[in-house]
């Protein structure tokens, strides 16, 4: 198809794009880390969602090379910010099927030189259900080189419990449908209160998603959500303006 093509060609030529978006410290008001979102605009497409492209890699086999192309950008501008600051970087569901993922990964952010330690990665909830042992598999992997995993959208999918207990994460992101509806209903405050008490006896971080006003940060931190990301904090921008965006605050 010619998005493909175009998409192809677009990663050949060193036209897809990384924006980042901060993740705050709720309890300290502090930026700890940004998440890396893939950009895509083409000369004749427009602007293309990577919920449109990144599928489309998947299902064409190509996502590797897309995936790489994107860490690479994201971990070399991961490399220019204050060195505490992580990187996290969203997994598809055909990386987590991938046995050579983890490997292939690692080896990435050794060769730009990034500590896995400051390495996150999203996983969905649906991506870890399409073949969960070798999930499982890369996740122990990851974690044992130090790379810390998430657990991306988190209430959107489906067995969400089953999966914490199975699956050994260090981070759950609460999906912006809650976040977004916390002003207006009762049933989002529970739902994000329940949430945040069982991460707690899990031993896990839990970011918000989608905080897009002071209201919204100041009823989540009340909930005792430790972390928060948004628009409120910051809109994905490039690495240009993230450094920007940095300076202004260190
Ligand atoms: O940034 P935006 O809201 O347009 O992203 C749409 C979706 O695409 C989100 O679900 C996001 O997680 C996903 N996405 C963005 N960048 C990447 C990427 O680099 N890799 C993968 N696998 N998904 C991404
Ligand atoms: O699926 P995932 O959580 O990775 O998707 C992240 C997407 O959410 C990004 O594409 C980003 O553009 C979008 N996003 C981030 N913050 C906000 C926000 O405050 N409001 C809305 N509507 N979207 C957001
Ligand atoms: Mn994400
Ligand atoms: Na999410």
């Amino acid at each position: 198809t010619q998005i493909e093509q175009a998409l192809r060609n677009a990663i050949i030529a060193d036209q897809v794009d990384v924006h980042f978006q901060p993740i705050v410290d709720l309890r300290s008001d502090t930026v700890v880390g940004f998440e890396a979102l893939a950009r895509w605009c083409d000369a004749d497409l427009g602007y293309v969602s990577p919920s449109i492209f990144v599928p489309l890699a998947e299902e064409r086999g190509f996502i590797e090379q897309l995936a790489e192309t994107l860490l690479r950008k994201a971990a070399q501008a991961a490399l220019s910010w204050p060195k505490e600051l992580f990187l996290s970087f969203n997994l598809s569901s055909a990386q987590l099927m991938d046995p050579a993922t983890s490997s292939r990964l690692l080896s990435i952010i050794n060769q730009v030189g990034l500590d896995p330690r400051r390495l996150e990665l999203e996983i969905t909830e649906t991506a870890v259900m399409a073949d969960a042992d070798v999930a499982q598999k890369i996740v122990s992997e990851l974690r044992a080189a130090g790379v810390r995993v998430s657990l991306d959208d988190f209430g959107t999918g489906q067995s969400s419990l089953g999966r914490l207990r199975d699956f050994s994460f260090d981070k759950v992101k609460i999906d912006r449908a809650f976040v977004s509806r916390i002003s207006a209903d009762r049933a989002s405050e529970h739902i994000i209160k329940a949430i945040v008490s069982m991460c707690e006896g899990l031993e896990l971080e839990v970011v918000a998603e989608g905080i897009e006003d002071f209201a919204e940060a100041l009823k989540l931190k009340a909930l005792g959500c430790g972390m928060g990301q948004g628009y409120f904090y910051g809109k994905p921008a490039d690495a240009v303006a993230t450094m920007r965006y940095l300076s202004d605050r260190y």
